[in-house]
């Protein structure tokens, strides 16, 4: 396992290399040119990495360092960042007689609760410290509207407000995005998704990902990502 992953990185470090002495458009090994590509980074936020987190999701501090190296082989990278007010409809303390993880019926359809998390200028909200934060990076807030969430680094759970992504990207030249970060079973599932119905060559890197893993949630993941045609990666290609 050591030495797959020492391979992995020194791959990972080569290609970042090759990059920085030139060819700006050239293809560049099995990822292909930087021009058309980005990475989008998800939630990568103390309350999903951290283990003190406030819903913390296993392996989630693993999760910033992998996704770490994988900032450094792409020129264009993306951070969404999960940003709720206090008092989002989301949380379940909001709603009398629920707990985290109970679904409800609100406007747009079925929202799952969950605990309080990623609150506006919170320690949890922040990027986790293992994760690399380029000066080069966009960052994409989302779930800042209290009566709607926001899974998708896209549009918001009621389809109907977008966050400017999809315009940068477009405005980039951007075709392929490679998606990774936390919660591989919700925010990372729903933008991969949305990037494929936007019309990118979408792809899921597994081994940058981990899940919140409720009953079932994994497989469904799964299951509607190779049936919507996102390619998942086991790791980067080098
Ligand atoms: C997420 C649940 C609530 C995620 C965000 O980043 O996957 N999950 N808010
Ligand atoms: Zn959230």
């Amino acid at each position: 396992m050591r030495g797959v992953r020492a391979a992995r990185e020194l791959a990972l470090a080569t290609t970042a290399a090759d990059e920085r002495r030139g060819d700006a458009g050239a293809s560049t090994g099995a990822l292909g040119a930087q021009g058309d590509r980005a990475l989008l980074v998800i939630d990568v936020q103390n309350d999903f990495a951290a283990p003190s987190g406030a819903l913390t999701v296993r392996g989630g501090d693993g999760v910033a360092r992998a996704c770490s190296r994988c900032v450094e082989a792409f020129d264009r990278v993306v951070f969404a960042q999960d940003y709720h007010p206090a008092g989002h409809e989301s949380f379940a303390s909001e709603h009398a007689g629920k707990a985290p993880y109970d679904e409800v019926e609100l406007a747009y359809g079925t929202q799952t609760l969950w605990p309080d998390h990623c609150v506006q200028g919170t320690w949890g909200c922040a990027f986790h410290d293992d994760l690399v934060v380029p000066a080069r990076a966009m960052v994409v807030r989302k779930g800042h509207n209290r009566d709607v969430d926001s899974y998708s680094a896209f549009f918001e759970n009621d389809r109907r407000s977008d966050t400017g992504l999809d315009e940068y990207l477009k405005k980039e030249g951007v075709k392929r995005v490679y998606v990774v970060g936390l919660a591989y079973d919700f925010c990372v599932k729903y933008t991969a998704l949305d990037a494929k119905r936007l019309g990118y060559d979408a792809y899921v890197v597994r081994d940058c990902c981990a899940g919140v893993a409720l009953p079932g949630t994994m497989e469904a993941a799964e299951k509607e990502l190779a049936d919507a045609g996102v390619v998942v990666l086991e790791t980067l290609p080098a």
